[in-house]
């Protein structure tokens, strides 16, 4: 992509309502731009982002044998009204009365929408286990909006919904999910820790909510400080194993790991050595919940058993929040002067940049390296605007990809142009025609 080309609306000054690094630079950046609180439209560069990191959410979900699917924003209050929760929910969901004066709202869950669907189509065990799965805008009318795209009011989310046959069979769906959510999160370069959580208007009693440690997040957690060593050692787990995904489970809920709402000081000062118990602020990025029967008892969501007997099936749901995870990934990774994707999320992977416009060789290196590049499969962000140097590395280091590559005359008279790797600032130089190759080897793409 030629900037020259592109829509990137870079701001020069932090706008005065931007309280933490990641709505600033979210907005430096040009990847939002607030259309009312906490609604926002995502501009060329912050929608890239977003994309890539549905698409991990939901190859993750896919992997773990969940199906997507799409449910519509608008709901009509009538589901609601079946489970009581049109009124327990509150002034957080947002109402709209149609031009037949049908009640209808803006859904900022799909509990009730998905048991549905279930109770309408699926009437017996052998069609479980079965989890649904989509990524669609929630609305909640939050009272406090703020953060930027950390709490909206409009807001990307993954939910998913599984159906179950009896309580075992809901637990390793529970299990299943926290083992896809661990890894989802790996891949997204965000190291979250499950914790022990309320389940507030959702309901239940068994939930865990996964949060990364930051000194702006909006939660208050209190963890042990061993839970940061763990690893996901096993890449290819097996979802279908009731104890695989168990022993992963147990291993990650051993270590205290509690939000505030859940936290019990005297168990924390009892099983956590002093050195190890900490106190910190994080930022909840998804959350999981098994309720059992709640929504399929009053819903009449049944299926028959092994037995013959016909039994409300058990339900759990899991959320990630899409796009607070935008904000959360910039608030793990950034410094005093800007973005540093991790390459899974990046918007561009390379950023190109011609130092001096007015020289042909500069020019022509730039365009054959751009060719080049985009060639071998990389995605490219090529600043070709006739700016300073100074202006284009400001640029480029604000934007914050993960490879720059920059042509200038003085390397280019020996035949080199220069990396630069955002995450750690170190450069390096190359000879232009093997350049691009070299970096495609870094950045890890198959030779073509
Ligand atoms: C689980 C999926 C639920 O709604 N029902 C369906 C369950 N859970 S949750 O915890 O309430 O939300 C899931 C995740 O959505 C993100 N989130 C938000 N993101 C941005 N702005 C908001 N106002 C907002 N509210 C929730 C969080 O990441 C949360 O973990």
């Amino acid at each position: 992509m030629r900037m020259t080309r592109y829509f990137l609306p870079l701001l020069k000054e932090v706008p005065s309502d931007a309280q933490i690094a990641s709505h600033q630079l979210m907005m430096r950046a040009g990847m939002i731009r607030q259309a009312a609180a906490g609604i926002y439209s995502w501009l060329p560069l912050g929608l890239r982002v977003m994309q890539k990191i549905e698409r991990i959410v939901v190859e993750e979900q896919t992997r773990a044998g969940h199906l997507p699917m799409l449910m519509p924003t608008l709901q009509p209050a009538t589901l609601w009204e079946e489970s009581g929760r049109y009124s327990d929910y509150g002034e957080e969901m947002l109402r709209i009365t149609d031009r037949h004066d049908r009640k209808l709202l803006y859904g900022p869950t799909n509990e009730e929408m998905i048991t549905d669907i279930f109770r309408e189509h699926v009437h017996s065990y052998r069609d479980l286990p079965l989890t649904l799965f989509h990524v669609q805008w929630k609305f909640r009318d939050e009272i406090r909006p703020r953060y930027g795209v950390m709490r909206g009011r409009e807001f990307l989310m993954k939910d998913g919904y599984n159906f179950d046959v009896d309580q075992d069979e809901a637990i390793h769906a529970y299990n299943r999910h926290m083992v896809s959510y661990l890894r989802t999160y790996e891949r997204l370069g965000l190291q979250a820790i499950p914790m022990r959580a309320d389940t507030g208007p959702i309901g239940g009693n068994h939930s865990h909510e996964f949060l990364v440690l930051a000194s702006t997040g909006e939660s208050r957690v209190h963890y042990d400080a061993a839970i940061l060593d763990l690893k996901l050692k096993d890449a290819a787990i097996d979802y279908d194993s009731h104890d695989r995904c168990a022993a992963v489970v147990a291993e990650w809920t051993t270590p205290y790991a509690r939000t505030e709402e859940t936290h019990d000081a005297t168990v924390f000062a009892d099983r956590v050595p002093a050195g190890r118990r900490v106190e910190s602020r994080a930022i909840e990025v998804g959350q999981i919940f098994y309720f059992g029967t709640k929504y399929s008892e009053v819903m009449g969501a049944t299926v028959t058993n092994a037995a013959g007997q016909s039994v409300p099936v058990h339900m759990g749901s899991h959320g990630i929040g899409v796009s607070r995870l935008v904000g959360a990934i910039i608030e793990a990774h950034h410094d005093d002067r800007g973005i540093r994707w991790p390459l899974s999320v990046a918007p561009f992977q390379v950023g190109l940049v011609n130092l001096a416009h007015n020289d042909t060789g500069c020019r022509t290196t730039c365009e054959q390296l751009y060719r080049e590049l985009a060639g071998l499969g990389l995605e490219v962000l090529y600043d070709d605007r006739d700016e300073s140097p100074g202006a284009q590395f400001a640029s480029m280091t604000l934007i914050g990809l993960p490879w720059m590559v920059a042509v200038g005359p003085r390397s280019l008279a020996g035949g080199e142009v220069e990396f630069t790797e955002r995450a750690s600032g170190i450069r390096s130089s190359h000879p232009h025609e093997t350049a691009a190759r070299h970096l495609a080897d870094r950045i890890g793409l198959p030779p073509v």
